[in-house]
């Protein structure tokens, strides 16, 4: 079988192909013991009925020991089959190959907290209503490699939670004070559902996120911290873009450069919006125009008189150089490099809140309201 019935989850991991099978052959079974069962309660009853002229007698008959085998070791060994298929799956979901990288993760009311080993950290899901403003900067997706298994080890921080992934069949309760894992081993590209499969509290519904399976060597990539953020419609911490990101706030560069679409955009911005400039010819105050490439952002941020964007008066600040390492100004660049339509968009207005959702007001780090300028 290859494909899924209509309305059910694609399938997209090993253990969803192997176990779609098994669920067939479960319900196949079961679904002739009640189509036999029924039909010989039909016949029975119209057989033996209470016929007009009151009771008839029936038969006397005494047990058949060879009867009674017969119908408790044929439904035994077709159970045992169940039982050994399952066991097959359950291993593979159990046993970790020894190479797997390992992701943590953290179930709290009402979110998922990834950990990847290289530091990097992912909020999957949840309701940005009730999370700190560091929290909502992270939200995205959980980024998997394709067709390499990873093991994911899940506790929970507070009450029972279930991580359920429909597309790889597989979910696995989280609880609290003790570790759990298991092994996800995506066979295809995209994004998936996760829900949390365990009612957990008021905000339980908004306890869902998206896995997201990119190629092995992005996901490589991404560990390392090199790759931007991929899986993720935020800079994940860890990555270039995501420090970047970190500068851009301390540096207030959106006091001027702000989202140019959805909430939050102001009606006469200051600067053109960053959003998608990687890449384009932008046209320049007095004739001509200039690719958007690295060389051209950096220039725009250390020399910004250098070149002036057709339609804005020159008034960015021209003393970034000396406010940043060499270091941070790569990351910079990295991240407007990163930057893609909507990336802007501050978290909250991305997701907001549903009528009623309890608002927890993070707590004022800094004076100057530069939130997540730690280094
Ligand atoms: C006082 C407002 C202001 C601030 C603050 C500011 N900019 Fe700008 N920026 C502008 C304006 C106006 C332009 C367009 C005119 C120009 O090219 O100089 C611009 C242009 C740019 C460009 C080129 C954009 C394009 O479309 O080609 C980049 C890249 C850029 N800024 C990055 C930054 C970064 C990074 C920071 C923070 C370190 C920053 N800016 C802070 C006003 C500002
Ligand atoms: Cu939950």
């Amino acid at each position: 079988m290859n494909t899924s019935l209509p309305g059910m989850a694609e399938r997209a991991s090993v253990v969803a192909d192997r176990f779609e099978p098994l669920f067939w052959y479960i319900v196949a079974w079961t679904g002739a013991g009640f189509l036999l069962v029924s039909v010989i309660l039909a016949y029975f009853c119209i057989q033996y009925r209470r016929g007009p002229g009151g009771p008839i007698s029936t038969p006397r008959i005494l047990g058949s020991h060879r009867l009674e085998l017969f119908w408790t070791l044929t439904p035994l060994f077709i159970f045992f089959t169940f039982y050994a298929w399952g066991v097959w799956i359950y291993n593979g979901v159990v046993q970790t190959p020894p190479d797997a990288p390992e992701i943590f993760v953290i179930g709290k009311q009402w979110m998922w907290k990834a950990q990847y080993p290289g530091g990097q950290r992912v909020i999957v899901g949840g309701n940005p209503g009730n999370m700190s403003e560091e929290d909502q900067a992270h939200i995205g997706a959980l980024v998997l490699p394709l067709d390499r298994p990873v093991k994911v080890t899940f506790i929970s921080e507070d009450v029972i939670h279930d991580f359920g992934v429909p597309a790889f069949r597989q979910k696995i309760d989280v609880v609290p004070g003790r570790y759990v894992s298991t092994v996800y081993h995506p066979t295809k590209l995209g994004e998936f559902h996760v829900f949390c499969d365990q009612y957990c509290g008021t905000w339980h519904s908004l306890m869902v996120g998206k896995i997201k399976v990119v190629p092995a060597d992005e996901f490589e990539l991404f560990i390392q911290g090199k790759g931007g953020a991929q899986g993720s419609p935020n800079p994940v911490d860890g990555s270039m873009a995501q420090k970047g990101w970190q500068h851009f706030q301390r540096l207030q560069c959106q006091s001027c450069h702000v989202p140019n679409a959805g909430a939050g955009t102001r009606l006469h911005p200051r600067a053109p919006s960053l959003e998608g400039l990687f890449g384009q010819t932008v046209p320049l105050h007095g004739g001509g125009t200039v690719v958007a490439d690295e060389p051209y952002i950096r220039e725009s941020i250390v020399n910004p008189r250098a070149k002036v964007v057709e339609g804005w008066e020159p008034v960015m600040p021209g003393n970034y150089e000396s406010q940043v390492t060499p270091e941070e100004l790569n990351e910079l660049v990295a991240y407007i490099r990163w930057l893609k339509p909507g990336g802007m968009i501050a978290p909250n207005d991305r997701a907001p809140a549903p009528f009623g959702a309890p608002r927890v007001t993070p707590p004022q780090s800094t004076p100057s309201g530069s939130s997540g300028g730690k280094q």
